[in-house]
C-alpha cells in the first residue's frame, strides 16, 4: 500500500490533533448510531496517542471495548474531480469507520495501515464540502485475535487477559491523512533490488533495480507508465517505459549498514496527448541480502546484527508514533553503536522505516504475533495446548496470514528490512503449532521470495524439541540465562547457554539471539554485582558477549529491550519491564556504556557490517 504523498498531482492534508473521544463501556454506540451526529459526551482526546494514560483516570486506562472518535474535516476546495482517500495509520486493534452517516471501512488488526475511497461518496458534493468522520476502535482481545487475548468477567468489571509483556494500549496511534489522487493513478509499487559484476568487465559492479508498477483508475488503460532513477544528487541514472522492467545502474552506490544511500524512482503515468495522469515517489535502497550456511549477508559481506529488541512506547503517550522520540531513539541507536533492531513485537509507524532507510539502520520486521503461547507468564492453567480449535486455530490463523500480507504488502520497499520474523515466542514443540505456522511461512516466502523468513523462538522450545525452527532461514532465540533461569548464577548461565548455543549451530544456520535481558532499577548499585542491580545488567550481557563470540553460528545480538517499558501489573514487573538499557525517558544505565564500548569498537573496525 502507497503513502500519502505531495508531489506533482497528488496532496495530502493531516488530520492529526485533537478529535472528540469517549468510551463505550456498553457497547451500545452502534445501536445508538453514534456516528450519526456530534459525539455525545465527548471530551478531547489527541491523535495521535493511546487513549489509556492521557487522563488520570483507571476506567479510562483499563477499559476494555469500543472507544469512539470523532473530527469534521473540510475537503479542500481545489480536490474537486480527484480521488479522494481517507487513510489510517493503524487503528489499534480494529475499527469501523464512518463518514457522515455511510459506514466507508472496517480493519481487524492494530498496526498496519488502512484507507476508505471516499470519491464517490464525495459525488456531486459542492467542493470544500464538510465531512464528519467517526472511528469506533476495539481493543478486545479474543483468541482469534493477533495477538490473542480472553475477556474475564471480574466483581471489577470486564478485564482483558493477554499472554503478551506489553500493555495493551490502544486508539489511533499513527496520523491520520486525507489525501487526493487523479482519478488515474499510480497503485502500488513494488521494486526488487540486485547486485552483479558487470559482464565481462572486471570487478565492475551493476546494480539492477526490478520495478512493477500497478496503475488503477478511470483511463487507465490510456496511459503509459514511464520510470526515472535518480541518485542522491538528482541525475537520472536510468529510465525505463512499461509497467514493469528491471533497470540497470552501473557503479551504483549500495545501500548498506551504516551508508543509507537512496535512489529515487520517479514513476509518471502519462496520456497519450502526454499529459501527466499521475506521478508517485519510491525511494530504493540497492542491496542484496542472503543467508548462506550460518552467515547472513547483506550486498554478499557477512552482517552481525548488533542493537535490540524495541518498543514503541512513551509515558503518556503509549504507542503514539512520536517524531522527537523516534529522531531521538536513531540518534540512541547511532550513540551506543548499534546497527540494527527487531520491531518487537509488531509493525512499527512508517516513519520508522523510512528514518532507517536513510540512516542505513537494519530491521527485523515483525507481526504481531505474540503471546501465542499459553504456557508463558500469564498463562491459563488448565486450558491446555495454545494452538486448537477451541483456542488459537483457524480464525486465528486467517488473521495471521492476513497480518502477513499487509506487513508485507506496506514495508517490501524498504531497503532496511532484511528479515521478516512471523512471530515471538510461540508454543512451537507441538504438532499443533507446526501445522499452524507451516502454511504462514510458505505464505510469507510466496509474498516475498526475497528475504529470509525466522521466528522468536522461546527458551521452552530448545533445539530438538522445537518443531518450527526447521521452517525457518534463520534461527531466532531469546534466552535468559542468568536471570529467568540460573537467576543471578552467570557461571551456571555461561555453560547454560553455551551448550545450547552450540547445539542450535548444528543445524548449520545463522543464529540471532533476538532477546537477552536483565531486569535493573536505574540508580540500584551493588558492590556485589546482585541481580536488579546496574553492575549486574552489565556483568550478565558481558557473560552473553562471551559466549555469542565463542560460537561461529551466532552472528546477531539484540539485547532485551532498548528502553524500559509499560506492561500489564504483575507481580514480576515493578513500573512495568525494567530490561532498558535506556530508562522509559531514554537515559542511559551503566550497561549503556558497556555495550557502546563493544559495538563502537566493532564498528570502527567493520563499519557496514
Ligand atoms: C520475552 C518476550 C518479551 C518479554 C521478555 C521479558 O521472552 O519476548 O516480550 O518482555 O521476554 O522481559 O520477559
Amino acid at each position: 500500500m502507497l503513502r500519502p504523498q505531495d508531489t506533482a498531482t497528488r496532496e495530502t492534508k493531516r488530520l492529526d490533533g485533537l478529535w472528540s473521544f469517549r468510551l463505550d463501556p456498553d457497547g451500545v454506540g452502534r445501536d445508538e448510531r453514534w456516528f450519526a451526529g456530534p459525539l455525545p459526551g465527548a471530551f478531547e482526546m489527541p491523535v495521535p496517542a493511546s487513549y489509556n494514560d492521557v487522563l488520570p483516570d483507571a476506567a479510562v486506562r483499563l477499559h476494555v471495548g469500543e472507544a469512539w472518535y470523532q473530527r469534521t474535516v473540510r475537503v479542500p476546495h481545489g480536490w474537486a474531480g480527484e480521488r479522494v482517500v481517507l487513510r489510517f495509520g493503524s487503528a489499534t486493534h480494529r475499527a469501523t469507520v464512518w463518514v457522515d452517516d455511510v459506514e466507508v471501512v472496517r480493519h481487524e488488526g492494530g498496526y498496519t495501515p488502512f484507507e476508505a475511497d471516499l470519491t464517490g461518496l464525495l459525488a456531486g458534493r459542492a467542493p470544500g464540502a464538510e465531512l464528519r468522520v467517526t472511528v469506533c476502535v476495539d481493543n478486545e482481545l479474543t483468541f482469534a485475535s493477533i495477538p490473542p487475548g480472553i475477556v474475564v468477567e471480574t466483581p471489577g468489571g470486564r478485564r482483558q487477559h493477554y499472554f503478551h509483556d506489553f500493555f495493551n494500549y490502544a486508539g489511533l496511534h499513527r496520523s491520520v491523512w486525507l489525501y487526493a489522487t487523479p482519478t488515474t493513478y499510480v497503485d502500488d509499487v513494488t521494486v526488487v533490488t540486485g547486485v552483479s559484476r558487470g559482464p565481462g568487465d572486471g570487478d565492475e559492479v551493476v546494480g539492477t533495480v526490478a520495478y512493477d508498477v500497478v496503475a488503477e483508475g478511470r483511463d487507465v488503460g490510456g496511459v503509459e507508465v514511464r520510470v526515472e532513477l535518480r541518485d542522491g544528487d538528482g541525475r537520472t541514472v536510468a529510465a525505463g517505459i512499461g509497467a514493469s522492467g528491471t533497470l540497470r545502474v552501473e557503479g551504483p552506490h549500495l545501500w548498506a549498514p551504516g551508508d543509507g544511500y537512496l535512489y529515487d524512482l520517479e514513476i509518471r503515468l502519462v496520456g497519450a496527448d502526454g499529459v501527466l495522469a499521475d506521478v508517485y515517489i519510491q525511494t530504493v535502497g540497492i542491496r542484496t541480502v542472503e543467508v548462506r550456511g550460518t552467515q547472513f549477508l547483506v550486498n554478499g559481506e557477512p552482517f552481525r546484527f548488533r542493537g535490540f529488541g524495541k518498543h514503541e512506547d512513551a509515558a503518556i503517550r503509549g504507542k503514539a508514533h512520536d517524531a522527537v522520540l523516534l529522531v531521538h531513539d536513531l540518534a540512541l541507536l547511532d550513540w551506543i553503536g548499534a546497527n540494527s533492531f527487531r520491531t518487537s513485537h509488531y509493525p512499527y509507524a512508517e516513519e520508522v522505516y523510512d528514518l532507517a532507510d536513510r540512516h542505513g539502520v537494519v530491521v527485523i520486521d515483525e507481526v504481531a504475533a505474540v503471546g501465542q503461547n499459553f504456557d508463558l507468564q500469564g498463562g491459563l492453567p488448565g486450558r491446555g495446548r495454545t494452538f486448537g480449535p477451541d483456542t488459537v486455530g483457524a480464525a486465528a490463523q486467517a488473521n495471521h496470514a492476513q497480518a502477513i500480507r499487509e506487513l508485507v504488502a506496506r514495508d517490501k520497499n524498504h531497503p532496511c528490512v532484511v528479515l521478516w520474523s512471523v512471530a515471538n515466542e510461540p508454543e512451537s514443540e507441538t504438532d499443533e503449532a507446526r501445522a499452524y505456522f507451516e502454511p504462514l511461512f510458505e505464505l510469507t516466502r510466496e509474498l516475498d521470495p526475497t528475504r529470509p523468513v525466522g521466528f522468536a523462538n522461546v527458551a521452552t522450545a530448545p533445539h530438538g524439541a522445537c518443531r518450527v525452527s526447521e521452517l525457518a532461514d534463520v534461527v531466532m532465540l531469546n534466552r535468559y540465562y542468568g536471570w529467568y533461569v540460573d537467576t543471578g548464577d552467570l557461571a551456571s548461565a555461561e555453560a547454560h547457554l553455551r551448550a545450547e548455543l552450540e547445539a542450535w549451530a548444528t543445524d548449520g544456520k545463522p543464529i540471532v539471539v533476538t532477546e537477552y535481558g536483565a531486569d535493573t532499577l536505574a540508580g540500584l548499585h551493588s558492590a556485589t554485582g546482585e541481580p536488579w542491580t546496574e553492575e549486574f545488567q552489565a556483568a550478565y550481557l558481558a557473560m552473553n558477549h562471551r559466549v555469542f563470540d565463542a560460537v561461529d553460528a551466532v552472528v546477531g545480538e539484540h539485547v532485551w529491550n532498548f528502553a524500559d517499558f509499560e506492561t500489564s501489573a504483575g507481580v514480576h514487573r515493578v513500573d512495568g519491564n525494567r530490561k532498558g538499557v535506556f530508562t522509559r525517558d531514554r537515559r542511559p544505565k551503566a550497561a549503556a556504556h558497556f555495550l557502546r564500548e563493544r559495538w563502537r569498537s566493532a564498528r570502527r573496525s567493520a563499519p557496514t557490517a
